[in-house]
C-alpha cells in the first residue's frame, strides 16, 4: 500500500481512489462488461473506438479497468479475476465511483451440465449459489450436516437479458452456428473443485453433488463462480442516491438471518443496522442491472474441452455482442455519470484550448 487511506469504513485514497480496484469517479462508465481474464479484457478493448484514448488501470490488487467508447458510447471493461469476493469488490467499488445507473454484463467461461456442445453460449435467466458447508465435518462424515448448500435463485435483469440475446443474434457472423440458450439456470460455486463436484485428493463428499444439483434445480445448465453474486448484489442494491448516504441515516431494528448461517428458520438475531432513507419516487433512483453470457468451455457430461481456435472465435463474437447490447440499451441522459471530468470526455481539462482546434 503506497497511498494514505482516509476512511476505514469505505477505504479510499485522498484523491478518491477505491482501495482494491484503484479507480475513482470519472474513470468507469455506466455500461460495463466484466470478465475474468486479462487476455479477454485486452482483446475486447481492441474493439473500442480509437478516440478518446483508452484509459487503462491495473490495480495493485490485480483488477484491470479499461474505459473508452464503443460506437461513441462510453463503456468500461473490468477484469476481476475469479470468485465471489472479487465480484463483491467489483460491484461495490464501481458503484461507489459511479453516478446514475450501472449496467453490468459478465462475459465468462463455464462448465455445462447438459448435453450442449462445447462452444455454445448460455445466457442464464437466473442463478443459484452452491457453497461448501464449512460446518460439515469433511474429515470424517457428519450425520447432522449436509456438505453443500444451495441458495434460492436470483434473476438477471429481464430487460438487459433480452437485450443481450437480441444483440448477440444481431451480431452473429453468418458462418457461426453456435447455439445460444437464453432460458437456462446457472449455479455459481465457491470452489472450482469441491462445490463443482470434481474429484481431487481432498475428501470432499461430493461424488453425487452434480446429480443432486440437477435434481434440485430445474433447468440447471451451467457452473461457474461469479454470476450469482453479481445478480444478487444488483438485485439487492436499494438505489441510494450517493449524496444521501452522508445524511444521518435512520437506525432501525431488523431481523438479520445471514444466509447459510445454520440458524433455523423462524429464529433470528436482532441487530441494529443503519437503513439509508429512500426517495419517495422510486423511478428516480439509480439501479444496477445485471446479465451474463457464459461460454461453454467444458462439458461435464462428455468431458470435452473447447479448442483455442473455438475460444478465439467465440470470444470475438460474444465480446462484440455484449458491447452492442450495452450501447443499444437505452439509459436516459440524466441517469448517466457526468461527462465533465471523465476519461471519456472529448475535452481533456488539462489541454490548452489551441491544441483542440
Ligand atoms: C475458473 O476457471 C474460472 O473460469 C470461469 C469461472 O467462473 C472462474 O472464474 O470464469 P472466467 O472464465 O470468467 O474466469
Amino acid at each position: 500500500m503506497k497511498d494514505r487511506i482516509q476512511d476505514a469504513n469505505f477505504p479510499k485514497t485522498e484523491d478518491g481512489r477505491v482501495y482494491h480496484l484503484g479507480i475513482r469517479a470519472g474513470e468507469v462508465a455506466n455500461r460495463i462488461i466484466t470478465v475474468g481474464s486479462m487476455s479477454r479484457a485486452e482483446s475486447i478493448a481492441k474493439m473500442l473506438d480509437a478516440s478518446p484514448k483508452l484509459f487503462s488501470l491495473y490495480s495493485e490488487r490485480g483488477f484491470l479497468t479499461i474505459t473508452g467508447c464503443y460506437k461513441s458510447v462510453p463503456v468500461s471493461i473490468v477484469c476481476i479475476g475469479m470468485g465471489a469476493p472479487n465480484a463483491d469488490f467489483f460491484i461495490r467499488e464501481v458503484r461507489e465511483c459511479l453516478r446514475g445507473d450501472m449496467l453490468v454484463i459478465r462475459l465468462g467461461s463455464c462448465g455445462c451440465l447438459t448435453d450442449l456442445p462445447v462452444g455454445s453460449l448460455v445466457l442464464p435467466a437466473s442463478s443459484v449459489a452452491c457453497t461448501r458447508n464449512v460446518d460439515f465435518d469433511f474429515a470424517s462424515c457428519d450425520p447432522w450436516e449436509v456438505p453443500y448448500r444451495l441458495s434460492k435463485p436470483v434473476s438477471a435483469d429481464p430487460d438487459l437479458h433480452r437485450a443481450l440475446y437480441d444483440a448477440l443474434e444481431a451480431t452473429r457472423p453468418p458462418s457461426l452456428k453456435t447455439l445460444v440458450v437464453s432460458n437456462a439456470v446457472n449455479a455459481s460455486t465457491d470452489s472450482f473443485y469441491s462445490s463443482q463436484g470434481r474429484q481431487t485428493s481432498f475428501q470432499d463428499h461430493n461424488a453425487s453433488l452434480i446429480d443432486h444439483l440437477k435434481a434440485a434445480v430445474s433447468g440447471l445448465t451451467t457452473l461457474e463462480m461469479e454470476t450469482f453474486w453479481i445478480f444478487h448484489l444488483a438485485a439487492s442494491w436499494r438505489g441510494v442516491k450517493q449524496s444521501s448516504s452522508a445524511v444521518n441515516p435512520p437506525l432501525a431494528t431488523v431481523p438479520v438471518v445471514p444466509a447459510f448461517s445454520g440458524i433455523p428458520n423462524g429464529i433470528s438475531e436482532k441487530v441494529e443496522v443503519a437503513l439509508p432513507s429512500l426517495d419517495e419516487n422510486t423511478s428516480s433512483r439509480p439501479v444496477i442491472r445485471a446479465a451474463a453470457a457464459q461460454m461453454v468451455f467444458a462439458s461435464r457430461s462428455s468431458q470435452a474441452f473447447i479448442t483455442p481456435d473455438q475460444v478465439n472465435e467465440l470470444e470475438r463474437w460474444s465480446g462484440q455482442g455484449v458491447l452492442e447490447a450495452l450501447v443499444r440499451f437505452d439509459v436516459a441522459p440524466e441517469r448517466l455519470h457526468p461527462v465533465s471530468g471523465s476519461v471519456w470526455s472529448p475535452i481533456e481539462p488539462s489541454k490548452p484550448l489551441r491544441a483542440l482546434l
